[in-house]
């Protein structure tokens, strides 16, 4: 039986990365003098790395004028990411990035029905404060039994940790919960804690294959386009619901997609 929704951050409750996290990291690189600019395409390349600071280790190892020695690239990195997240928590603040359609109205649903709710992802404690804080007002943490971030693991997904953690602190075996994630490697996390899953793609992960999921699909903004198809319709609109979720979650067919 279905006792928690596991939510992955970055692109499944908002599509944060390409008008938010990377837009705050070219301020970041502005900010501290460095010619350096992550256009759409190549943070599309870059988010195979999980991570703000990692990623910008992977990409100064590619740079001939990133800093030689390794102390010196992780004190740089360190402070660009700093400075990225200031940054990123101004565009949230400022209204700019919406939560996904659909998200809202099944996190109000399972609140209201006792269905337990978690935040599981491998960005910074500070980025899903912004970014809660500004949607679901200053005691956004009341929602939440377990919240899982960046800082939290010694390992990022597609690493299961965050999904062992969070199943550990709700006292859950594993397929009482169902994870909600966008991307490959939060796919991963989720398939490795043999949490059953739900894709929810955003714009960057659009077309990537993933496998192992109890359903794919475009978007919780629309019923079209998943797989299997979403039959438990209780309301009246065009959005996937929580009783879909909890349908899936009971069904447990494996589907693939893009492979
Ligand atoms: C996404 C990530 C993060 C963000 C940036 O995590 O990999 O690194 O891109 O955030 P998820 P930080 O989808 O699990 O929410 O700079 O704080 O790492
Ligand atoms: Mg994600």
């Amino acid at each position: 039986m279905l006792k928690a929704l596991l939510w992955d951050v970055d692109g499944t409750l908002a599509e944060t990365e390409r008008d938010g996290h990377r837009v705050a990291f070219n301020h970041a690189f502005a900010a501290l003098g460095l010619p350096w600019r992550w256009d759409e395409a190549r943070y599309g390349e870059l988010l195979r790395i999980t991570g703000g600071r990692e990623r910008l280790l992977h990409d100064m190892a590619a740079r001939s004028d990133a800093p030689a020695l390794t102390d010196e690239r992780l004190a740089l990195a360190r402070r660009l990411h700093a400075v990225k997240n200031e940054a990123y928590a101004r565009i949230v603040d400022s209204g700019s990035i919406a939560l996904r359609e659909g998200v809202l109205p099944i996190l109000r649903d399972s609140r209201e029905r006792g269905l337990r709710l978690g935040i599981v992802t491998t960005t910074s404690a500070a980025n899903v404060q912004a970014l809660l804080a500004a949607h679901l007002g200053p005691r956004w943490r009341q929602w939440f039994d377990v919240v899982v971030c960046g800082e939290d693991t010694a390992h990022k997904k597609p690493h299961p940790e965050a999904y062992l953690r969070a199943l550990a602190g709700l006292k859950l075996a594993a397929n009482e919960a169902l994870a909600i994630e966008d991307s490959p490697g939060g796919a991963a996390a989720a398939r490795e804690a043999q949490v059953p899953l739900v894709v929810t793609r955003s714009a960057y992960f659009a077309d990537d294959p993933i496998d192992g999921a109890v359903a794919i699909g475009p978007g919780l903004h629309q019923r079209a386009g998943w797989r299997p198809e979403a039959r438990a319709r209780s309301g009246t609109g065009g959005a996937v619901e929580l009783d879909d979720l909890i349908d899936w979650h009971s069904r447990m067919e494996l589907v693939s997609c893009g492979s």
